[in-house]
């Protein structure tokens, strides 16, 4: 398999659909990597345990991590699947980014950023990362969120292990639109 569809595959596979390859996430959402490559096997005898880590070394996302002792492997964000992360709660900076497509504007005028399928609304950092995020959809824009004042309001906040920021739903009062 190659690599582009090997980490194509673990994105699936770890954010939403484990089942598909006869996994089962436990609540912090990581797998075995022994299972995983077991059951990767059995659909492409080319996978190897080398691939596989090598795959994880070099996303260029970091879009999967494994345990300390190496034997688990997880998404670190973008589930659907309902697992618990256990992230720390941290304080966001004052602004965040999030990069969308101008056909859904009027619907997040209206209610804000939801979550939708995923467990968490994503914040970038950076504007650039976010119109490449909202690019993905359409037409992208950049929408600035407020992410201090609505820390202070009482959202909780997490960073994910490669640095994408999540947290529950963005109120419009906290949205911003390029002017
Ligand atoms: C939009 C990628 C209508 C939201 C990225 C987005 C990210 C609304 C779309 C990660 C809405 C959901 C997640 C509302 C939000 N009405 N539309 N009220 N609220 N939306 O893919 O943030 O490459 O689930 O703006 O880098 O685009 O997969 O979320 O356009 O980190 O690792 O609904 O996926 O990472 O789309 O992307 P998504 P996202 P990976």
């Amino acid at each position: 398999m190659q690599s582009k569809q090997l980490s194509k595959t673990l994105s699936y596979v770890l954010r939403h659909r484990p089942e598909e390859l006869g996994l089962q996430l436990d609540a912090h959402g990581w797998v075995s990597v022994a299972d995983l490559l077991r059951a990767l096997q059995a659909r492409d005898a080319s996978v190897t345990r080398e691939q596989l880590l090598a795959v994880v070394a070099t996303n260029d996302k970091q879009r999967f991590a494994l345990s300390d002792d190496q034997t688990l492997i997880r998404a670190s964000q973008g589930h659907s699947v309902e697992v618990d992360l256990a992230l720390p709660a941290r304080t966001p900076p004052e602004v965040l980014y999030h990069g969308t497509a101008t056909r859904f504007l009027n619907s997040i005028r209206n209610t804000g950023l939801q979550s939708g399928s995923r467990q968490h609304v994503h914040l970038s950092a950076d504007a650039d990362t976010a119109r490449m995020v909202g690019s993905r959809h359409g037409q992208p824009v950049v929408l600035t969120v407020r992410a201090g004042d609505l820390h202070r309001s009482g959202a909780v906040f997490f960073q994910s292990a490669n640095g994408v920021w999540l947290t529950g739903s963005v109120p419009p009062a906290f949205l911003q639109e390029p002017s």
